[in-house]
């Protein structure tokens, strides 16, 4: 440990401590744009200045470390000054239009601005912007609000390894881009927006379908019903300034009513179904000799992924479609003929934590009779601005509950959310129908927690099955690679695309940062923990549905509306 003064108040820190974590422990926060908790350390915006003393140069906190003795003064003139002049550099280089932006009001720029009480510059403009690149469905980037903090670049690069963001030209040119100033559509980009979760501004953006739904709602002739998936319940109330990890599944759907939807399901309800469908695919493959190890197929950007980058390991996904897209075409023929209504006229509405759902969402795959399965995707951020926008004020909603027949989701449902969920919903299945006896405990807690990855070994009827977790591309890849050499131990394996699985996707809130997704993971299995039936096969609406349409797992009906064949 050393002991260190900031702005005249001592303090005892370990060492390896920077300056700008140690001044948050006294509740100081030095302003900062390029460093992120979760990041390394950039230190190229120059926002987080300080003066230590024996120093004539002002000192970056976010990347210099304390030392005994340090004496660290964060608010002098000199200090304020400098900031200033950094946020007015920073600003003339920034369109300004904030009433246009989506992160108007959630944009680190503008509360930095704010608190150094900067309304316009009087550095002249010069805005040097690359065209708006919205031609795909999930992302918007406008590098005329880039602030080239390098965040995106790292969590494209580091933190996924996908490596479609990067930097180009030198000095007032300087910009960050794909490789020769491409549109992400003709980039390997997955759209996990991962880049999107940590910009600081608008630079990269969800794609905004708020309007398309609010249309929807208004036409009378749409019958529209939405779908919720797992992670949404547990990071929703962050835009409403609710503790972090707050479960509120009521409240949610109580919005979701107010807002004028005609019926609320539940994505847990289609969770329980893949469980059904996939965990009898990889019966099938084991005991029937398929290509193993078999690879969960829910999370679109990973789709994307093994698509553009390891096409020839295709055959090891589950032919599963995802839950989303499971609701999406039951909806269109279960529940229209149960409804009496003209599939063209029922409006499929999904709430995910994740951006690439809206990709997955337009795909020519993902069609049944003849129409999308899915209509719209709104991300957790859309719905939070669409409760906002139409006034609800959702801290003091009643509870609600979701409509049937998609209303029941079991806790195997429910922890699809978390990395490990999928692997653990489908073993508590998969072990009972195979040894005819529950697994030794339901909590499987070997795939639980954010380890990059995670493996276990389960005995079932005197075999024993390595399975393994990924969550993150980068760690995706590293199983890949074994699999491509022949190596792979494994028999099942789980993989996200998103770090910490769907929870931290990346059309949760801003600021999700690991120990609020540690937060959100611990409500996850609380809903499954509090749940009174937590296997997806004990879903008795799921059981119906095989009863009364589907007849049974892998069976034809199955095949036509829930599987599907990816393809490079
Ligand atoms: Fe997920 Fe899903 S668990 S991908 O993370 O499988 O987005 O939450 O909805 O579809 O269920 C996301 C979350 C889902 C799907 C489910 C899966």
């Amino acid at each position: 440990n050393v002991k260190i003064k900031i702005d005249n108040i001592d303090l005892i820190v370990p060492e390896g401590t920077t300056i700008l974590e140690a001044a948050k422990k006294v509740n100081i926060n030095i302003p900062h744009l390029c460093y992120h908790p979760d990041q390394a350390i950039k230190a190229n915006c120059r926002l987080c200045v300080v003066e230590v003393s024996g120093s004539k140069k002002l000192t970056p906190a976010c990347s210099s470390f304390v030392f005994e003795g340090m004496d660290v003064q964060t608010n002098t003139k000199k200090v304020r000054d400098m900031q200033k002049g950094v946020l007015e550099l920073i600003l003339a280089n920034h369109d300004q239009n904030c009433l246009k932006c989506l992160r108007n009001g959630n944009c680190e720029l503008q509360a930095l601005c704010q608190r150094f009480n900067i309304s316009k510059t009087n550095l002249e403009e010069n805005v040097d912007a690359l065209p708006l690149d919205n031609t795909n469905p999930s992302l918007v980037r406008d590098s005329a609000k880039c602030v080239k903090c390098n965040r995106c670049v790292e969590a494209c690069q580091k933190g996924q390894e996908v490596h479609v963001l990067t930097h180009s030209h030198r000095s007032v040119h300087y910009n960050i881009t794909p490789a020769y100033e491409m549109p992400l559509e003709e980039t390997f980009c997955v759209f996990c927006g991962q880049c999107a979760a940590v910009c600081p501004v608008g630079a990269i953006v969800e794609k905004d379908d708020t309007a398309k739904i609010w249309d929807a709602i208004y036409d009378p002739s749409k019958h529209v019903i939405v779908q919720v998936a797992p992670a949404v319940r547990v990071a929703l109330g962050d835009a409403f300034d609710l503790p972090k990890g707050t479960i509120v599944t009521g409240k949610m759907v109580a919005a979701l009513r107010r807002l004028g939807f005609d019926k609320i399901f539940d994505t847990n309800f289609t969770a329980d179904l893949t469980i059904m469908e996939e965990g009898t695919e990889l019966i099938k493959r084991i005991t029937e000799g398929g290509t193993l190890p078999m690879i969960t197929s829910c999370s679109p950007g990973w789709i994307n992924f093994i698509e553009g980058r390891y096409d020839h390991l295709l055959d090891h996904l589950s032919s599963c479609k995802s839950p989303q897209q499971m609701f999406g075409a039951l909806s269109k023929s279960y529940y229209a003929e149960m409804m009496g209504i003209d599939p063209k006229n029922i409006y499929t509405v999904s709430i995910m934590p994740c951006t690439a759902k809206k990709f997955e969402a337009q795909r020519p795959e993902m069609v049944t009779n003849g129409v999308q399965e899915v209509d719209a995707v709104l991300t957790t951020r859309e719905l939070a601005r669409m409760i906002q926008s139409a006034g609800i004020e959702f801290a003091g909603l009643e509870e609600d509950q979701f409509d049937n027949p998609f209303g029941i989701g079991t806790g195997a449902g429910a922890i699809f959310g978390a990395t490990g969920g999928v692997m653990e919903a489908a073993l508590r299945t998969a072990y009972e129908i195979l040894t005819g006896k529950g697994l030794p405990s339901l909590n499987f807690t070997d795939v639980r927690g954010l380890e990059g990855i995670k493996e276990s070994t389960v005995h079932i009827n005197g075999l024993d099955l390595k399975i393994a977790v990924a969550h993150g591309l980068g760690n995706a890849k590293v199983l890949l690679k074994q699999i491509e050499k022949g190596e792979s131990p494994y028999t099942f394996i789980e993989v996200m695309a998103c770090p910490g699985g769907c929870i931290g996707g990346g059309g949760q809130p801003i600021k999700s940062t690991l120990d609020v997704k540690a937060k959100r993971i611990e409500s996850i299995y609380k809903i499954d923990q509090d749940l009174p039936l937590r296997k997806s096969h004990k879903n008795p609406d799921v059981l119906k549905l095989y009863e009364d349409y589907l007849g049974e797992p892998l069976g034809h009906k199955s095949h036509e509306l829930l599987h599907t064949h990816y393809h490079s």
